[in-house]
């Protein structure tokens, strides 16, 4: 069984998150099998792809595999570090991506829904942005397509609690386009594919690497950089971090003390 399922249908790819005992935890095998699956599918020509979970889910990703967190003071969201690398791949790959979600979706599967370039999901749908409940530092390109995604007021609502919104409040914020029972849920998304393989796909490429450019274009002195790296440097290098991580390993709840 392959972590990531990949079919092709009338010129539409589907990526399925497949790793049902982990709930689909972006770890650095999974998301390998995801940027195979990709590159294959862009080789293949199709002009529009699907990011599913397996059929039923009730976790669409419980997001970064936490044991593959850096426990020795490295940054865990560095520019190499999978689930960079695999946000980045959605949001360069040259067709549409839609992410078609049954089932929750968790810390940097938030993030990997809204590389893809708009969302469906289900009413029970639900979705959370976690840094916060296990000492992580989002680093400052996911926090910008966070922003890019929500209002700033939802955001910090979301990172600030690492609580869960529902599929009615993505929707009213933006993070989801259309919601749809589960048994529409695909006719509905394939609907929308569908719409996408009959226009050009040369324009749709030019637009979504057009859009993708100016949405990421936020200027930044080098200082303001090396600050803000020293900021996240003071949490990822803490005992906050590491009590984050160490809760989860546990499963309790985590307490900080602010050092
Ligand atoms: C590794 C896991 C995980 C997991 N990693 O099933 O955005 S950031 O900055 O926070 C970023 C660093 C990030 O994305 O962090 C991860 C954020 N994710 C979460 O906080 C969700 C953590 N997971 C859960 O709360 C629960 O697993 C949910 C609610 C997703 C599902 O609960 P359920 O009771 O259905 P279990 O908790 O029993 O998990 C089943 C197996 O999956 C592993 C978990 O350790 C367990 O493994 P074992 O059966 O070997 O014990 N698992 C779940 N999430 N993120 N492993």
């Amino acid at each position: 069984m392959s972590l990531v399922e990949r079919e092709i249908r009338d010129r539409v790819g589907i990526l399925t998150l497949n790793n049902p005992p982990k709930r689909n935890a972006l770890s650095h095998n999974l998301i390998d099998a995801l940027l195979d699956g990709l590159t294959a599918l862009g080789e293949a020509s199709v002009r529009a792809v699907i990011l599913r979970a397996y059929k039923g889910a009730k976790v669409f990703s419980a997001g970064h595999d936490v044991t593959e967190l850096p426990k020795n003071g490295r940054d865990p969201l560095a520019y190499n570090d999978p689930l960079r690398r695999v946000v980045r791949s959605f949001e360069a790959h040259p067709c549409p991506v839609i992410a078609m979600i049954e089932g929750t979706v968790w810390g940097g599967a938030c993030e990997l829904v809204v590389a893809c370039d708009f969302a469906v999901c289900t009413p029970e749908a639900t979705f959370a942005i976690t840094p916060a409940k296990l000492g992580v530092p989002y680093n400052i390109s996911g926090l910008l397509n966070f922003l890019n995604s929500a209002p700033l007021s939802t955001v910090k609502e979301m990172l600030f609690t690492a609580a869960p919104i529902s599929a009615d409040r993505a929707l009213r914020c933006g993070l989801v386009n259309h919601v749809a029972e589960i048994d529409e849920l695909e006719a509905l998304t394939f609907r929308i594919a569908d719409q996408i393989t009959h226009v050009s796909p040369l324009v749709v490429s030019c637009m979504k690497e057009e859009l993708r450019i100016i949405s990421n274009a936020s200027p930044m002195s080098p200082d303001t950089f090396e600050r803000i790296q020293g900021l996240r440097r003071s949490s990822y290098d803490s005992a906050d971090y590491q009590e984050g991580i160490r809760a989860f390993m546990e499963r309790r709840p985590p307490v900080f003390h602010g050092k």
